[in-house]
């Protein structure tokens, strides 16, 4: 067993009996009350998921296991030559709330290293899908069609497979998945958009810069990677991604169903596809006017004519955050640092100043605040990467570290199926006292 392995054993088992306990002896607790708007509007707030990888809080922003993210970059062991962490170290991190050693780190990079080649038949059925599929699709599909792999299927159908140990083929469903996911993404975008030619996939070299080399991207976008993998990786259990994987997998479906169900919930316009829909956005606005910074009135009228036409503004506004989301601050200092003068960024920049009163003048959005989307395609553009319609792949194999890493833990610790309960219209009307 890897020392990963037996560390992630020994926590989970530490840890079951304070779940065991919230159980058994305080399950009558109440820790929320529910009200019409919220179960007509989206479960907003309520709070019905546990995990322990991630917390978000509304003012402050994500924390990956008690980090803020300045925090994360700070202490986790940063790649030599770089100024971003290893994804190694902060898979490693997230599993176990550890700051990995660099030994820990070598584990975790052969680990990938010994489980990435990727069956030929994904490469096959990829390029036999029509040209104009989505890359999400084509993303989601080649995950779906490894599920014949599972390692927990296979244990489960053995019939030995006891509930405390289904953390444990999950775990080496995950290590499988996530290793793989770099060279599968690298590979839509290279038959998509590159014609065909694949750049072979480098053993030496560490999650960010091996998926930096076979985009045929050079330096510094293995950093960009590595930043881009980490802050989208997760953002507590109750976003549509997340939730979702959740969700499947607490049927005991297996990673390769969770996972390919966590991407086709984060292609969607009100989630992960934003970071697409802003670029496609801007360029609308770049097509108007040429290449000059607009004014602060020309790009107040270019948001009002957008919210006029009933679009949303994309990149502004949470459900749950109700300022500024880390993730747009960590990049928008990646950009002040290396493209303070890019062209794109000035019109981000200046959406920073001129979205917020607006939205909040409209009275309607709860949080006028940019979010992560307003500010990553941006850094993707200006490192060459211009086809905005494969951003939100980029999102989702960051945001399957967090995923595959919840799963687990909701295995390890035996979260059950989940089942809310639904109601009708009419008995709402009756709680309500409505008469009829
Ligand atoms: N532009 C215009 N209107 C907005 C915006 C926005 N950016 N954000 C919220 N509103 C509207 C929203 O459409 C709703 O209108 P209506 O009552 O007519 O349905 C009203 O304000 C109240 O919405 P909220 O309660 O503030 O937001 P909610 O929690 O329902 O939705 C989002 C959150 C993120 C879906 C919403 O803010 C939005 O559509 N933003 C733009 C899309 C986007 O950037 N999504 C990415 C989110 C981050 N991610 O990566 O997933
Ligand atoms: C996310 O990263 O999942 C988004 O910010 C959406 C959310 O948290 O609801």
């Amino acid at each position: 067993m890897s020392e990963l392995k037996e560390k992630l054993r020994k926590k989970i088992e530490e840890w079951r009996p304070r779940t065991a306990r919230l159980i058994k002896e305080f399950g009558n607790v109440k820790v929320d009350e529910v009200d019409i708007g919220q179960v007509i509007g989206g479960a907003r707030d309520i709070k019905s998921l546990v995990t322990d990888i991630s917390y978000l809080d509304p003012f402050e922003g994500i924390r990956f296991r008690g980090l803020t993210i300045p925090e994360v970059m700070e202490k986790l062991p940063k790649v030599p030559g770089g100024e971003m962490p290893f994804v190694e170290g902060f898979y490693f991190f997230l599993l176990t709330s550890e700051i990995p050693t660099q030994d820990d780190i070598k584990e975790v990079t052969m680990e990938f290293s010994r489980r990435k080649i990727v069956p030929t038949y994904v490469f096959d059925i990829l390029k036999a899908m029509p040209h104009d599929s989505h890359p999400m699709v084509m993303f989601s599909t080649a995950i779906l069609s490894m599920q014949r792999e599972s390692v927990f299927v296979r244990d489960y159908n053995s019939g030995i497979l006891k509930k405390n140990d289904y953390w444990n083929p999950t775990y080496e469903d995950g290590l499988n998945l996530l290793a793989k996911l770099p060279e599968i993404a690298a590979f839509i975008y290279r038959i998509k958009y590159k014609g065909g030619k694949i750049i072979e996939s480098d053993p030496k070299l560490d999650f960010g810069a091996n998926f930096a080399h076979m985009m045929g991207i050079p330096k510094p976008y293995d950093d960009v990677a590595r930043m881009y993998f980490i802050l989208h990786s997760d953002h507590e259990s109750g976003n549509v991604s997340a939730h979702t994987g959740h969700l499947v997998a607490s049927a005991l479906s297996d990673i390769y169903y969770s996972i390919s169900a966590m991407t086709n919930g984060l292609a969607g316009p009100l989630h992960g596809l934003a970071n697409q829909e802003v670029l496609r956005w801007l360029h609308e606005l770049h097509i108007k006017l040429g290449e000059k910074v607009p004014t602060e009135e020309e790009m107040k009228n270019f948001v009002l004519e957008t919210l006029k036409s009933g679009q949303v503004i994309p990149g502004f506004g949470h459900a749950v955050l109700r300022k500024t989301d880390p993730r747009y601050m960590a990049q928008r200092e990646f950009c002040l640092k290396h493209l303070p003068n890019d062209l794109l960024f000035k019109y981000v920049d200046l959406l920073f100043k001129v979205v917020p009163p607006i939205l909040l003048e409209q009275g309607k959005a709860k949080n006028p605040w940019p979010n992560v989307d307003a500010q990553s395609g941006v850094i993707q553009w200006y490192y060459g990467l211009k086809e905005y319609d494969f951003y939100t792949v980029l999102f989702a194999v960051g945001r399957s570290l967090g995923v595959v890493a919840n799963i687990i833990w909701d295995r390890g610790l035996g979260y059950p199926l989940e089942r809310p309960k639904s109601v009708t219209t009419e008995m709402l009307e009756e709680a309500a006292g409505i008469k009829k």
